[in-house]
């Protein structure tokens, strides 16, 4: 597959949720996780607009099984917005798994973008919170910005990157998945199915490392 031509002007990378808790030893690793560190800062300089999203509960948050007594991790819960995946309790503001992993390039990122800071409330999706309704504001920067395409990378492919590359199609942006730069928790198909409902709504899944001059 030939390399993809970047426009520094309406192009950005959307890093997600590149932290310690997702990576090996973390709260919620994935598998590989920290293998996209590398490839990731590899991508930053082809772009003029990175923007991170940091996952960013509070203790306590309602997507944690420990909150919801006699629930167990990975099971589901019916909540006020729809199904909610119970998750060990991980990337808790502050906290050590919440952090970047330390050899990602944090300087290169014109926005730092936390989600999932709502008690009640998850947030996948960079755009959007889990109730569907409620908005971080991206799509509105990246608009003001002229971006109108995306680049994904990070974790989880299934989860974050998946829901993050679907509202940027919802919200009228083009988006490109990396996919050798990001890793999947694949819980009961999850990665399979994520990539069919991108498919389906326009995300281009790109294999090749890293897009290049043209
Ligand atoms: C994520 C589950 C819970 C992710 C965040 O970054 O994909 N997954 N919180
Ligand atoms: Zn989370």
């Amino acid at each position: 597959m030939s390399p993809l031509p970047i426009e520094p002007a309406t192009d950005a990378l959307l890093v997600i949720d590149v932290q310690n808790d997702f990576c090996p030893g973390g709260a919620l690793a994935v598998p590989g996780g920290d293998e996209v560190v590398t490839l990731i800062n590899a991508l930053m300089p082809s772009f003029a607009c990175v923007v991170l999203t940091q996952d960013w509960h509070p203790p306590g948050h309602q997507s944690f099984a420990i909150s919801h007594p006699g629930q167990v991790v990975f099971s589901s819960v019916s909540m006020s917005y729809g199904e909610q995946t119970l998750w060990p309790e991980h990337c808790v503001q502050g906290s050590l798994g919440a952090q970047f992993h330390s050899a990602l390039n944090v300087d290169a990122a014109q926005l730092v973008l936390r989600k999932g800071f709502r008690a009640g409330i998850d947030s996948y999706s960079a755009f959007c919170e889990n109730d569907r309704s409620t908005l971080t504001g991206l799509g509105g920067w990246l608009r003001e910005r002229g971006i109108r395409r995306v680049f994904l990378c990070g974790l989880a492919t299934d989860y974050c990157v998946a829901y993050s590359a679907l509202d940027a199609r919802r919200f009228g942006f083009e988006a490109v998945v990396m996919a050798a730069a990001c890793r999947a928790i694949d819980l009961a198909g999850s990665l399979e199915a994520s990539i069919a409902r991108m498919q389906a709504a326009g995300v281009v899944i790109h294999h090749t490392l890293v897009p290049g001059p043209g």
